[in-house]
């Protein structure tokens, strides 16, 4: 018996050294560890930025603003839990400590905390109430931390040390699992500390012994990610707009000093497994702030970003400012639940679930190639040793239609392509997908969007790669039109511009008023307009027959029809149609246009500083006509509001308009103009 199970035992030996399609392909090292692994799964999570900047609209409190004014009333951590649940979050980080040093937790380490304000009577703990909620609702939860504190007295000496690790000890050790610990970046500067009101500056590498903040972290939380620092498991995308490279490795070399130039791209000759993590705000600004209202991000903005940061091979970190009431304002959690809605319908219905997958190379039936397609994420398509390409293709029983396609390495084994490209085949023609963006890394998960093809088969050309080919994962799918409110822009030039957020929408408008339809212009191009008009364009499926509601933009007389004759410079910025570019001139200083030709003069518009945290917002002013005051006036809420605003008069004819700002919002010296014109229709 013994002998026939030895013999059995060399022949399969022998066998699966003739036949090398059998084995697992070699990992290539860097890999992923499981931690890790299971971090990229999460894929999208949320950030609430809380504290007292809240309370007193600031970004960058100094460290010295009142413990008394943090108060909110109807505070409510399982209204955030519950929302960013249903918006598809599977985590939330909150900021236990920001920049100013206020601590939301009740901390033994500073008097600068919950404790002393207000909120239940100095018996709140955000932290706690927040991990209770996570809990309760079954959402990971993680933690914020400042390094830098512009509060604490003793910041840049070793004293502020010992009290940031024991503010760390503290919260690693009491309110539960932690999935993320988020050390920022911004580090040093001026700030109140203790009083002394100066400019402090530390080695950001050496002062604050990240190793030993590490250390305690992962004793009690082995499986939490580590966010910034020196012993980073996840880095900085390099930018806070919400997007990660289209070519992004999941690998750095953190030993090198210039590492921010490979944040956003990751590098294929990275040492060490650090993917990226895409870090941006649902409005400008991470914390709260009235005046941002009408800045939420849009659905199609939101669509982008998701499709850039975890379509990029990165996960999302998507920040939501909760306001005074302790709340996520309804406007943002209404957003975020139609973007997610909207990208749930986009990845719903696999197309490739049925196809026939072929590909030209197979490691042996284990790795066969209709593993893309069997929703195991452990099985996957390998390619034979030296086989560092391969094609597999999708055919289909009768012509899909696609735009979207999502692809996906089995990254346990490290990160491999670099470079693939698509074609289609219908009614036997070849044609090339031109992808929206360049087609080169993949990762844990590419999502390669292109307008939408109709094709019979489907073929994917793995060009070059790090080794065999791992892919455990490819979907297509055909999102359906998004049909946003067009984008109505006039530059300079006068040329307009009407755009949709989806390639594959027609759009319609016309120019005299009339609601626009199917049967209007067909927008093809930037056209030339210098007069005053009013377009009204939609954007409309031709498919569907579906269309979007209707964009309206207003138009007055271009700089064609006057000159600005003072201020003497710097006027060209209040008529580029540029929302950020601002002139500033001074309170009481005339702007005043002298128009070819007298008009019939109706009103005017004035577009503050659309910028973050833009001041200077004229409040009063005053209009005159041919030397004559016309109007005065107060724009009441635009310190919080800052939209553009339209006053409307009664028909004055006249050739020159002189417009008087007369006190900002700031009750500074000038005051900010970012797009002025001129009413006369
Ligand atoms: C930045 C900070 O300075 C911001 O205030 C914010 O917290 C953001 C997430 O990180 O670097």
């Amino acid at each position: 018996m013994k002998k026939i199970l030895l013999f059995i035992l060399i022949i399969n030996i022998l066998s699966s050294c003739t036949n090398t399609n059998n084995h697992i392909p070699e990992a290539i090292e860097p890999t992923p560890t499981q931690q890790q692994i299971d971090w990229h799964k999460l894929e999208t999570y949320a950030f609430v930025h809380f504290g007292l900047n809240t309370y007193n609209d600031l970004e960058w409190g100094y460290g010295n603003t009142p413990v008394s004014t943090f108060n909110p009333t109807e505070l409510d951590c399982e209204q955030w839990v519950m929302t960013l649940k249903q918006c598809g979050m599977k985590g939330v980080i909150l900021t236990a400590k920001h920049h100013d040093g206020f601590c939301l937790w009740q901390t033994k380490t500073t008097d600068y905390s919950i404790a002393n304000s207000p909120y239940k009577n100095g018996k709140g703990d955000m932290v706690k109430e927040l991990s209770d909620a996570c809990k309760k609702h079954g959402l990971k939860f993680g933690l914020y931390l400042s390094p830098w504190d512009r509060n604490h007295a003793q910041y840049g000496y070793e004293d502020y040390v010992e009290t940031y690790h024991k503010q760390i000890d503290e919260l690693t050790s009491n309110y539960g699992e932690l999935f993320e610990f988020w050390f920022d970046g911004a580090n040093g500067g001026n700030g109140y500390y203790g009083g002394s009101d100066e400019s402090r500056s530390i080695n950001a590498k050496e002062y604050y012994d990240y190793e030993r903040a590490r250390d305690t972290i992962l004793k009690r939380h082995p499986n939490a990610m580590i966010f910034g620092g020196t012993c980073q498991t996840i880095r900085w995308v390099g930018n806070e707009q919400g997007w990660a490279g289209d070519s992004d490795w999941c690998m750095i070399n953190p030993e090198i000093d210039d590492n921010h130039k490979y944040l956003t791209h990751g590098s294929a000759n990275g040492t060490h497994w650090i993917p990226a993590e895409v870090d941006v705000s649902i409005r400008p600004g991470w914390f709260y702030h009235k005046r941002e209202d009408h800045q939420v991000k849009s659905i199609a903005q939101l669509a982008d970003i998701y499709y850039r940061s975890v379509g990029h091979n990165a996960n999302l970190l998507l920040n939501f400012p909760i306001n005074l009431d302790g709340k996520i304002p309804a406007l943002d959690s209404i957003r975020a639940l139609e973007w997610h809605n909207l990208i749930s319908n986009d990845l719903k219905d696999n197309i490739l679930k049925n196809a026939k997958v072929n590909a030209d190379s197979e490691r042996g039936r284990k790795f066969k190639a209709e593993n893309v397609i069997d929703d195991d994420w452990d099985t996957y398509w390998a390619t034979e040793d030296d086989y560092n390409f391969g094609t597999i293709s999708f055919t289909f029983d009768k012509p899909v239609k696609m735009n979207r396609v999502m692809l996906q390495e089995y990254v346990p084994l490290g990160q491999r392509v670099s470079d693939f490209y698509m074609e289609g085949e219908l009614n036997g023609k070849w044609f090339k997908i031109n992808a929206f963006d360049t087609l080169s890394t993949i990762g844990y998960k590419r999502i390669v969007r292109f307008g939408t093809v109709e094709l019979d088969k489907l073929i994917i050309y793995f060009e070059e790669s790090r080794g065999p080919l791992c892919i455990n994962n490819i979907e297509a799918y055909c999102a359906p039109v998004l049909l946003t409110e067009p984008t109505i822009s006039r530059d300079f030039d006068n040329y307009v511009k009407i755009e949709s957020s989806d390639k594959d929408a027609a759009v319609f408008y016309t120019l005299d008023g009339s609601e626009p339809n199917e049967n209007s212009l067909r927008y093809d191009k930037p056209f030339i307009f210098n007069e005053n008009v009013i377009v009204k364009a939609i954007s409309y499926d031709v498919e569907s027959k579906n269309k979007s509601s209707v964009a309206i933009k207003e138009f007055d007389l271009s700089h064609d029809f006057f000159n600005i004759i003072e201020p003497k410079e710097g006027t060209r910025k209040i008529i580029d149609a540029n929302i950020y570019s601002t002139m500033y001139i001074d309170n009481n200083e005339p702007l005043t246009f002298e128009f070819n030709e007298e008009q019939k003069i109706c009103g005017f518009r004035y577009l503050p500083n659309q910028s973050r945290d833009a001041s200077r917002h004229i409040v009063d002013y005053e209009l005159y006509i041919d030397g004559k005051l016309i109007k005065n006036g107060t724009f009441g809420n635009i310190k919080n509001n800052p939209i553009e605003q339209i006053v409307r008069f009664e028909v004055v004819k006249g050739k020159t308009v002189k417009f008087v700002p007369t006190k900002n919002t700031d009750g500074s010296r000038n005051c900010g103009i970012a797009e002025y014109s001129i009413i006369t229709k």
